[in-house]
């Protein structure tokens, strides 16, 4: 889309969101799975606080008047259509905002949240204002956008676009156990609505940047030009249970040692790589976990990520060989399952101007920047032209309760988004 015509800028510049009522909505969801002595949450994909969350949204969407469809996998999507729009203009294609709200374990109150809860204040500030749009305005939120239950990360905007099949992405069993089939009809959201989903005319999504980066340089909105690659795999090591005290170091299958070597070589190797290149070791878990007992077995999880794909992969076969070495030297049995691959995502450059340029004209100091972290938008460029809009955040602190953006960045990154939404409806 490379005709982002401002000529409709001028049509909305005095328009403003109310903050009053973005913060309220942000935090009277936040306050469901409330985390005790913080602003956070925690609202795992389909749990019952996940169910909650949906239901307190899907009220907000009723009240706005939107259409609102539940599909398959539960996304929901509400899309907004004027009684004052033309036949004409109602029967085009919508332009979609939205994110998701299940949350990580340590989650906080914009994460998601922000994307979600700003399109319904776009929506609601144009039609109070009496603001008719050339073409009907929605708002989604996608499942299980974390991936931290069921991998992989964005699995509903994943599906939405065709990119996992309903039946696959049912049959997964998550850390728990459960399969997400299971827990969508236990909460209610195993949705009619058909897979993959309305194809919009456009998409933009607004999100916290959740790293340090517009903070540091004193920047207030990130024109999002790209995310990087992500690889997840999932590690089990078997080696022999045996005796702390009486089993000889040169007899040991430890698979809590080689879990732990594997933890510092994917730092030593990330380190070596260089930046951009980030890993992570998130979860490790050992059999039996007992004092006095050589770890029989181990699952961890190593996430890879980075902007150049060559690089990622690289990255991967030296973890590789790694595993191999020490399946070796340690005499346990290495297995690995990927939860996730996706390749770096570029956004469409005109979308980007479009974010860039009504941020500017809001007077926001702008940057043109990659994401860190995986979003739903990143899906949505498979089908239709995207970009996101970043918000500073406090630190660069997320995935963690004390995850803050002042109020002042919230309100300029919802303002930016309703500029974008309107001019993306006039193309
Ligand atoms: O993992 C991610 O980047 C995102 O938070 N799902
Ligand atoms: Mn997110
Ligand atoms: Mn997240």
């Amino acid at each position: 889309m490379t005709n982002t015509s401002p000529a409709a800028a001028g049509s909305f510049d005095d328009l403003r969101v109310d903050g009053d009522r973005l913060l309220r909505r942000l935090t009277e969801l936040s306050d469901i799975g409330s985390i005790t002595g913080t602003t956070g949450s925690s609202r795992l994909a389909f749990t019952d606080a996940d169910r909650q969350g949906r239901d307190l949204v899907v009220a907000w969407m009723q009240e706005l008047g939107l259409d609102i469809t539940i599909d398959g996998i539960g996304n929901v999507v509400g899309v907004w259509t004027p009684e004052a729009m033309s036949p004409a203009n109602a029967a085009l294609a919508p332009v979609m905002t939205g994110s998701h709200i299940d949350t990580v374990r340590t989650g906080g109150r914009y994460d998601g949240n922000l994307g979600v809860l700003g399109g319904l204040e776009v929506i609601e500030t144009l039609a109070t204002a009496g603001v008719v749009p050339h073409r009907p305005l929605a708002v989604a939120f996608f499942s299980n956008e974390e991936g931290a239950r069921f991998p992989p990360d964005m699995m509903g905007s994943l599906v939405y676009v065709g990119g996992l099949s309903l039946e696959e992405a049912h049959r997964v069993e998550g850390i728990d156990g459960a399969t997400v089939g299971d827990e969508l009809a236990r909460i209610g959201y195993l949705g009619s609505a058909p897979c993959p989903g309305l194809v919009p005319h456009a998409f933009v999504e607004v999100h916290i940047e959740q790293g340090p980066v517009l903070e540091e340089a004193g920047l207030d909105i990130g024109a999002v030009e790209s995310v990087q690659g992500i690889s997840w795999t999932e590690i089990t090591i078997e080696g022999q249970s045996n005796h702390a005290g009486t089993t000889p170091m040169r007899l040991r299958h430890d698979a809590g040692f080689v879990a732990a070597e594997i933890t510092s070589f994917v730092r030593r190797m990330v380190n070596e790589l260089g930046d951009p290149q980030v890993g992570t070791v998130g979860m490790i878990e050992l059999h039996p976990n007992l004092v006095n007992v050589v770890a029989a077995s181990a699952k961890l999880t190593v996430d890879l990520r980075n902007t150049d794909n060559d690089v990622l992969i690289e990255a991967e076969r030296r973890l590789e060989t790694c595993l191999e070495q020490l399946a070796e030297s340690e005499g346990v049995e290495i297995s690995t399952r990927t939860l996730a691959r996706f390749d770096p995502v570029v956004f469409d450059s005109g979308v980007v101007d479009l974010v860039e340029l009504t941020a500017k004209r809001l007077g926001a100091a702008t940057l043109r920047m990659p994401s860190g972290a995986g979003h739903d938008a990143q899906m949505m460029e498979r089908v239709c032209p995207t970009a996101m809009i970043f918000t500073p955040s406090h630190r660069g602190i997320s995935h963690n309760p004390a995850e803050h953006t002042d109020r002042h960045h919230l309100e300029l990154g919802v303002n930016t988004l309703l500029g974008v939404m309107v001019q993306l409806a006039e193309i």
